[in-house]
């Protein structure tokens, strides 16, 4: 897969040359270039901003530098199979979900572009959107100085799914937001040696070897911390995903079906 990303700060994308990505860049799996929007400007200050059009506060990216630069990034690709994605972090673009990343990761080519200040003059969205395939992306409810960030997270999330760059001690099944991992729910507490920590024990179910009572105790530890830190995802699960013991326990946590099956809960259970 090729990734170009336009930014006036390269030096922020430095940590692409490190671990996960870093190694997949290396083994020739992954090819990242990291381009300086001022390359692209012609005045002797490398303006890549300007006032508001309408007024208001702070300042927009100017058209031209954007423009040029992504014609000149564009022209670069071989028009293989499926054209360049147009990826724009933005805090107004729809979710960035690991669904997305799924779909990302089965194109050839994305070009990020990360802006700063209010963002891009929209003509330019638009005049791409024309042409190719833009995606307004987000990756959360918080507002950041810039889209670089977001680019980090997404390559990140995006150059794991790959072929051939997880190895084998990290896989992707076990994702909470992975189709079919536990089926939308958040993953349970993990441990490993010493057995005691700080008088603090290992839970005895995990030392059993009784691998029945195993997957019932990490089934039902992710469904208590789903219930607590993201009851949307259980009030949002489709109801066969759970079973007559999952029932039990959503119960205990204060959830029941409503009349369409699914599960919702009227109050929050007092904590023992
Ligand atoms: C200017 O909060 B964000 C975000 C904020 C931004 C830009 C892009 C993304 C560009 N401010 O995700």
């Amino acid at each position: 897969m090729r990734m170009d990303v336009v930014t006036i700060f390269p030096e922020y994308l430095e940590p692409l040359d490190v671990s996960l990505v870093g190694k997949a860049r290396a083994r020739g799996q992954l090819d990242v270039r990291v381009h300086d929007l001022r390359a692209w400007t012609h005045d002797r200050h490398h303006t890549v901003d300007d006032t508001p059009y309408g007024g208001g506060p702070g300042m927009v990216m100017k058209p031209e530098p954007w423009g040029e630069a992504l014609d000149a990034v564009l022209a670069s690709g071989g028009s293989g199979d499926g054209g360049p994605v147009l990826v724009v972090p933005t805090p107004s673009g729809r979710p960035f979900t690991q669904e997305l990343a799924v779909e990302l990761a089965a194109r050839p080519w994305l070009v990020f572009t990360p802006a700063r200040y209010e963002g891009i003059d929209r003509r330019v969205i638009d005049d791409y959107a024309a042409r190719c395939d833009v995606r307004e992306v987000s990756i959360g409810d918080y507002v950041l100085a810039g889209g670089e960030a977001p680019v980090l997270v997404m390559v990140e999330a995006i150059a794991r799914l790959l072929p051939g760059v997880l190895g084998n001690a990290e896989s992707h099944r076990d994702d909470s937001f992975a189709p079919g991992a536990m089926a939308g729910l958040l993953e349970g507490p993990v441990y490993t040696k010493p057995p005691v920590w700080r008088g603090r024990e290992v839970p005895e179910v995990l030392v059993s070897g009784h691998h029945g009572r195993i997957g019932r105790w990490r089934r039902d530890e992710a469904l208590r911390r789903t219930s607590e830190n993201r009851p949307d995802l259980v009030a949002g699960a489709e109801p066969e995903a759970f079973g007559t013991h999952d029932r039990a326990t959503l119960a205990e946590l204060g959830w029941e079906p409503g009349p369409d099956g699914r599960f919702g809960r009227s109050s929050r259970p007092v904590e023992e």
